[in-house]
């Protein structure tokens, strides 16, 4: 055995021990920390969406990057998402342009009665809309992820078969859902999806036009035992960092963030519309006899015709705002077809 000269074991071991005193306590801590927000809980499919975009970050930058997410509001509310992030208060957030179509105009359109068959579709479009276009909404966030509902239903507490039905029922929808329902002649509140327990508990409400996996991610077929089979329109979800805040990042970083976005609009797509909204419509016919109510083909017309209107007037309203609308438009209507032929 050789012994180095001047070395003894004591000193040896003395060295080694300030070595593994002198390491951060989790030596394998990431270089970065990113705090992701989303307003309501973790098993929705929004906060599936976070969990595996948190995933897949640390995965693909070898642990450099480590993102502690926050759902059900414990960073961010709905309402405060974006000015949060712009705050500081958290470096992501996860948020629904649907809540605030006056902020968020032009991806309003994506909310227009435009026929996409499902979320993947519909996510896919908004997500190459949004990157070839680059809406001025943006022009202070970095988007890093977009995805929508399928199609919203009318989820009820009593049957809704008819315009009759519906004619003053107080529904609550997302902001861009309001028009829809009120061209169809209910009586629409827009309100954030976490609040609706409780707002159909007490009475507030009778109901929601939303994506139907809610029946069960948020128990409403506990009291909701109707869906009127009319798909009507998407919601739209934009999780973002603060530009200033994202050009901060080294570039190997965003590289990795950058190629995951179009991912994230196909896997969330994909979840939501082939795992989350057939389970939930399994559960909710099994354990508490949801009913689906389908239209007669002569209301359904009549329906359509009522929201026909809709399209003519966003594009007034957003050619009054200076913005590109017939332009957005007609590029949605392009990328639709495409991925709807995929
Ligand atoms: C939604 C928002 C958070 C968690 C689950 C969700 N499912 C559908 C939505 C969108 C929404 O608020 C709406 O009105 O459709």
């Amino acid at each position: 055995m050789i012994r180095p000269k001047f070395i003894s074991y004591p000193v040896v071991s003395l060295v080694a021990g300030l070595l593994v005193l002198a390491a951060p306590a989790t030596p394998w801590a990431a270089e970065i920390n990113l705090t992701y927000a989303f307003f309501a809980p973790a098993r929705t499919f929004p906060g599936k969406q976070m969990a595996h975009w948190a995933e897949q970050v640390g995965k693909r930058t070898g642990g450099k990057v480590a993102v502690k997410t926050f759902p059900a509001g414990t960073l961010l509310g709905a309402t405060e998402m974006y000015d949060g992030v712009t705050k500081g208060v958290a470096d992501i957030g996860l948020g629904s342009p649907s809540y605030d179509p006056g902020r968020f105009p032009l991806t309003s359109g994506v909310s227009l009665p435009m026929g996409f068959t499902n979320a993947t579709v519909a996510s896919r479009t908004l997500w190459e809309l949004t990157k070839e276009l680059q809406p001025k909404e943006y022009e202070n966030f970095k988007v890093i992820a977009m995805f929508t509902t399928e199609p919203g239903y009318i989820q009820s507490r009593s049957p809704v078969r008819n315009a009759a039905d519906l004619k003053g029922m107080k529904l609550r929808a997302a902001g861009t859902g309001v028009p829809v329902l009120k061209a169809l002649g209910a009586a629409p509140i827009g309100m954030p999806m976490p609040e609706v327990p409780q707002s159909v508990q007490t009475g507030v409400i009778n109901g929601t036009m939303t994506s139907r996996e809610v029946l069960q991610d948020f128990k409403l077929a506990e009291t909701l035992k109707y869906v009127t089979d009319y798909p009507t329109v998407v919601v739209t979800f934009a999780a973002v960092m603060d530009r200033k805040r994202w050009e901060k990042l080294p570039a190997d970083v965003k590289k990795v963030i950058e190629e995951l976005a179009p991912e994230m609009a196909v896997w969330t797509g994909n979840y939501h519309d082939n795992e989350n909204v057939g389970a939930a419509l399994k559960w909710a016919a099994k354990e508490h006899k949801l009913q689906i109510l389908s239209l007669a083909a002569d209301e359904r017309a009549r329906w359509d015709a009522k929201l026909k209107p809709m399209e003519a007037e966003w594009v007034k309203e957003m050619n009054a705002k200076g913005l590109p609308a017939v332009r957005y438009l007609a590029r949605l209507r392009e990328l639709r077809d495409q991925f709807a032929k995929k």
